[in-house]
């Protein structure tokens, strides 16, 4: 397409820059049509880069392998560049922006000799909407820009916005040599730019999305007033017609994106669960004093392994077709498998090898879909929505075989501060290192706060003042176990027994009992119709241990030392009001 020179200098401008350096042989501009996006797909088929899928079971899907040592995000290799090392703070690797942008130049110096550059301009959240911020990503990788034009509003639309804004965020990226010695992920909150190479995984390579969604915004967020979170937003209309959103955050691969997809179990019959968003949430304070969120992203990359129909009809449904998938398997008739998949075998592993089981999971635990929002067929049109949705509830989870129970309400809003703070889960596949560790990660922004913690708790605190009716806070914990090991609840579809009495206890019509910790459902406060839980299992689920309070307590007092002066006193004297009701 002609680049709009006239109407976007500033990204013209900066293209021609990042020319100079990379010594791109070629310039393309991403216009973001259907027609675009086949010629995308037809070149990366040709390239290899993509395989056609058995088209008579997935029409129009695509399987991509990526490099075997480039599979996760790299945290270790995520850095926020401050001015300040204390303004990134404990919580993010930092370098000096000097030291980093010197270290960048020198790998971008020349890498796209031979490559074209691709300029991806694109609008996180709806395209209309006074909330929604635009970015542009120049990236070598027409992989990268097929999973851009699927998970955001990309090509034209936006840089017509950004022409008129003139302000967006710069994310350079190139894949460089896929070699892990020359792979960083730099963000410069305070330029709003980021810069990745090395890299053609998601997290690491689609910019939009934690780079500029998560990380930068973030930044912005504080700056501006408003939340840049790790969060699903789910509509969920109840028998009665009553429609209410709720906000979640868990870290990544506890099941975001199932929980934005919830089927209603048979026993809860005159549900409707609608998805907004499943992987992050924009949320600003309305005039009315409500806190209203907006998804910035169209599109969905969630981890493939573990869906089907029982699990999660929707995304099962929704990944049959017009679906990008990263390092599953494949089944002898060209058919993607994973992990979790009730029909099939496979006899191709992720790595394109004979499938043997002595060589691990024939998908990669952290093998992934990219598939447009609009696929969902639970898709809400609200995602649409230049005003975002009304938040009644939100929700923080995590990973945790024990201590914390199915659900407990905080107390208000700022006692939910410290709630979101306490969030620690096992860690996952979605990150490079070692599964199922239990680490702090607050909020489920431990990867992605673009700022110091402790001011970042801070800032939730500001926001709650200026909420004159802010949402009710929950956190929940889908994954408690047994002694021996087993799952005490059965999770999906029957969250939202849970969310029913969330969402009743907003409008004030289910009884809690109040704890130390907040204030539980007692069993006979959840609807638990047609469910096989044991009453042992129930009352553990729903009842805390003092002792092993205490210790998560105090484990979470030297947990804000971490953050010195910048932990905010409000924080630690919820704490120590914790303390004191524990006993
Ligand atoms: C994701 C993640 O990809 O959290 O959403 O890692
Ligand atoms: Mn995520």
């Amino acid at each position: 397409m002609p680049p709009l020179p006239t109407l976007s200098t500033p990204v013209t401008e900066w293209v021609a820059s990042v020319r100079e350096l990379t010594q791109a042989d070629a310039v393309y501009w991403v216009e973001g049509s259907d027609a675009e996006y086949g010629n995308f797909i037809d070149q990366l088929q040709r390239s290899g880069e993509l395989q056609k899928l058995n088209d008579a079971y997935y029409p129009n899907c695509f399987l991509a392998r990526s490099h075997p040592s480039d599979v996760a995000r790299v945290e270790h290799l995520t850095f926020v560049c401050t001015a300040k090392q204390e303004d990134a703070g404990p919580n993010n690797n930092w370098m000096a922006p000097a030291e980093a942008r010197a270290k960048m130049r020198g790998l971008f110096s020349g890498c796209m000799k031979g490559r074209t550059l691709y300029v991806v301009p694109y609008c996180m959240g709806p395209i209309d909407s006074s909330y929604s911020r635009c970015g542009v990503e120049i990236t070598d990788s027409a992989y990268v820009v097929i999973n851009m034009i699927l998970m955001t509003r990309a090509g034209r639309i936006a840089l017509e916005r950004i022409s008129r804004e003139g302000k967006f965020v710069k994310g350079l990226h190139s894949t460089g040599e896929l070699d892990p010695n020359r792979r960083f992920v730099m963000h410069f909150p305070e330029d709003l730019a980021i810069e990745s190479f090395g890299s053609g995984y998601g997290g690491n390579a689609l910019l939009g999305k934690k780079c500029h969604a998560l990380r930068i915004a973030s930044y912005q967020a504080r700056n501006e007033g408003w939340l840049a979170e790790h969060m699903l937003i789910v509509g969920l209309t109840s028998p009665h017609g009553q429609t209410q959103y709720v906000a979640a955050a868990f870290p990544s691969a506890c099941g975001k994106t199932n929980l934005a997809m919830l089927i209603p179990p048979e026993s809860m019959p005159g549900w409707t669960v609608t998805t907004v968003g499943d992987d992050i949430a924009w949320l600003h304070p309305g005039a009315d004093g409500r806190l209203y969120a907006i998804n910035p992203e169209a599109g969905y990359f969630g981890v493939v392994p573990g869906t089907n129909r029982k699990t999660n009809r929707n995304a099962f449904e929704m990944i049959q077709r017009d679906t990008l998938f990263t390092n599953v398997a494949l089944t002898a008739d060209n058919q993607p498998w994973w992990e979790g998949l009730d029909a099939g075998s496979p006899v191709i592993d992720w790595q394109g090898r004979p499938y043997e089981p002595g060589n691990g999971p024939a998908a990669q635990p952290n093998s992934r879909f990219t598939v447009a929002a609009k696929r969902n067929p639970s898709y809400a049109p609200e995602a649409d929505s230049p005003r975002g949705v009304p938040i009644s509830a939100i929700i923080f989870g995590g990973r945790r075989r024990g201590v914390t129970p199915l659900v407990y309400e905080a107390r208000d809003w700022n006692h939910g501060v410290l709630v979101g703070a306490s969030v620690a889960s096992e860690t996952t596949a979605a990150a490079i290192g070692q599964a199922g560790v239990l680490r702090r990660d607050p909020m489920a922004m431990k990867p992605f706060a673009g700022y110091n913690y402790g001011d970042y708790w801070s800032h939730w605190f500001a926001i709650g003042q200026k909420l004159k009716n802010p949402p009710k806070i929950y956190h929940v914990n889908w994954f408690r176990r047994s002694d021996d090991g087993e799952f005490l609840w059965p999770g999906f579809g029957e969250n939202l027994r849970v969310l029913d009495w969330i969402l009743k206890r907003c409008s004030g019509q289910a009884a809690a009992n109040e704890s130390a910790i907040g204030n539980l459902p007692r069993p006979g406060d959840l609807n638990l119709d047609g469910l096989d839980v044991a009453e042992a299992a129930l009352d553990e689920l729903l009842s805390i241990n003092v002792g092993e309070w205490r210790a998560e307590a105090a484990d979470m007092a030297r947990y804000l030392d971490e953050f010195g002066e910048r932990t905010p006193a409000q924080l630690r004297a919820q704490v120590a009001a914790l303390q004191q009701r524990l006993g």
